[in-house]
């Protein structure tokens, strides 16, 4: 019992960490050693962590608890001193980053497959985040990486599994395990950034609130923080309850999967605000009634209002947008004389701009928006400042849309989703597209001129870091640009992302349905890239 033992294996060579980690089909992570191998790669590129604390918690979903009772006693045998677990094996992805800034933990290790589907046939993922709350850098997950292909054996503990049905201390070996409340700390957090008070008011006033938790991780946090403290109805929460298959839905809180909140929204007597979030609690969906706003356009807004909630009265250092995202932000950044920086896709990017105090609040367009206060994006942050701002302006979404363009200009905006394609095809189209690059430039097309055309590249200034090759930008006179690139998130084949956008100065057209505004650029995204001919699709398979 309990002693600690190192156990032969063979490296898989599929192991490379994507746009957030290492993300396989659940079935891939249920083969011998396919999970150990992984994590004992990541302690292996990890130093002084003897007798350090590590946090562990995962979005809840199938095999979630298999893979954290192997984590614990591999964390006992590899030296940690203490692990700090969700109950249940419950955290949701902000809610890890907070209690390792809390805890002054060492790292932590977050299971989660995101918005992607769970269940036997779904997906599973890991991820490392560092002693920031953060996930951790390129240079880390690279070296994970390259170690995962040569690895040979790991160590583990060979013991009966913890129960982790209930709050306590135990211990494997010489390693306490702590099983924490997983809402309580998160929430006690909210408290501290938002007007409580002012968003109970609103909610005793009649404000019409709907929250769907998609039966992911936020379930109890949103019971918690909206029902219980805030006092919102009972009804206010819906598919509340945590499940291994997520009800057997697809936790993504897109117009297609969340469409249930959406018609619901939609109607002229709908609530006042339906929001959703994701698989591990991290993402965010923002609708009033019968105003869809687009993530990019949240986070814009978010950006000049922020200073009506408490924890940001004294207003922002900063802002930064992934490089897909609108440029909605980037007019606010302007017209408040803010600094934004435009970053790779993936949050792990904006890590060294938080932890320098350049940045206060940040976001990308597939629905993710934080703030400084953890180093994760954060799906019920997002929504708590929504109704902080809701309870302050005293105004609905629709009109606090209007006033917004009116302010700022508009960036109309969507991105369509080419999923599962032919992994080749798909390769193939970006390099046939980064070889015209040079000749796009200056092409004119019946969407404007084509002012600058390239392949996206950041230079991190805090760790002298280059990430290259983080997709294709279109940049039109007129403000217009195109986005492409493939997905780092997906499991089978190849998903192509392409990102659309116009932008309308607050004295242009303010009033056009998206598909309208976008119509013409939507029709050149397809012929520039030959989407047709390399991936054999018509049309993308999600709008959002
Ligand atoms: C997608 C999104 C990206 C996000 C990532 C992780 O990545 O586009 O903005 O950071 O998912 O989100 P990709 O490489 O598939 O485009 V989550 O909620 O999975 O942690
Ligand atoms: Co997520």
């Amino acid at each position: 019992m309990s002693a600690p033992c190192t156990i032969a294996t063979a490296p898989y060579d599929d192991q490379k960490p994507g746009t957030s980690g290492l993300r396989k089909r659940v079935t891939r992570f249920q083969e011998p050693n396919y999970l150990e191998n992984f994590v004992q790669s990541v302690f292996d590129c990890l130093e002084g962590y003897a007798g350090a604390t590590l946090v562990v918690g995962g979005d809840g979903r199938f095999h979630n608890d298999i893979a954290i009772q192997t984590i614990l006693k591999m964390a006992a045998a590899n030296g940690f001193g203490r692990v700090l677990v969700g109950e249940g094996g419950l955290l949701s992805t902000p809610a890890v980053s907070h209690l390792i800034r809390k805890n002054e933990a060492f790292g932590g290790i977050i299971l989660s497959a995101s918005h992607n589907p769970g269940g036997p046939d779904g997906d599973f993922g890991i991820k490392y985040n560092g002693a920031n709350g953060g996930p951790a850098p390129e240079s880390v997950t690279d070296a994970v990486y390259a170690r995962s292909r040569i690895i040979n054996a790991y160590k583990i503990v060979d013991t009966d599994d913890v129960d982790l049905s209930g709050l306590g201390k135990t211990k494997i070996g010489n390693m306490v395990v702590e099983i924490v409340d997983s809402v309580a700390d998160y929430a006690q957090l909210m408290t501290q950034l938002f007007d409580f008070e002012a968003i109970s008011a609103l909610f005793k006033g009649g404000f019409g609130f709907r929250f769907d938790a998609m039966h992911a991780v936020t379930g109890p946090y949103a019971k918690e923080i909206f029902v219980r403290q805030l006092g919102a109805p009972a009804r206010s929460v819906i598919n509340g309850e945590p499940s291994p298959t997520f009800g057997g839905g697809h936790p993504d809180p897109n117009l297609v999967h969340a469409k249930l909140i959406y018609d619901e929204a939609m109607m002229p007597d709908g609530p006042h605000l339906c929001a959703a979030s994701d698989g591990d609690g991290d993402r965010n969906l923002i609708i009033g009634r019968q105003c869809f706003v687009t993530p990019s356009d949240s986070l814009a807004v978010i950006a000049a209002n922020a200073h009506l909630a408490p924890g940001y009265a004294d207003g922002l250092a900063g802002v930064a947008r992934s490089m897909p995202t609108s440029g909605a932000v980037d007019q606010v950044a302007h017209a408040e004389g803010m600094p934004m920086f435009e970053t790779p896709t993936g949050w792990k990017f904006f890590g060294n701009l938080l932890d320098s105090g350049d940045i206060t609040i940040c976001g990308e367009e597939s629905a993710g928006t934080g703030s400084s206060h953890v180093r994760e994006k954060d799906g019920l942050w997002a929504v708590l400042m929504w109704l902080n701002i809701l309870a302050v302006r005293k105004q609905s979404v629709a009109e606090i849309m209007d006033s917004h363009w009116a302010k700022y200009g508009r960036n109309y905006y969507a991105r369509h989703d080419f999923e599962e394609v032919d992994a080749k095809g798909a390769g193939d189209l970006m390099n046939s597209l980064e070889a015209q690059l040079p000749k796009l430039s200056g092409h004119e097309t019946p969407a404007g001129t084509i002012q600058s055309a390239d392949m996206f590249a950041y230079y991190d200034q805090f760790d002298g870091s280059v990430t290259e090759g983080q997709g294709i930008r279109l940049l039109f006179a007129n403000g217009s640009r195109i986005v492409y690139r493939l997905s780092g998130t997906g499991t089978v084949g190849a998903t192509l992302r392409v990102y659309i956008e116009r932008y309308e100065a607050k004295d242009g057209a303010l009033d056009l349905k998206t598909e309208e505004a976008l119509a013409p650029l939507i029709v050149l995204s397809r012929e520039l890239a030959g989407i047709d001919r390399f991936t054999g699709r018509s049309a993308p398979d999600v709008i959002t």
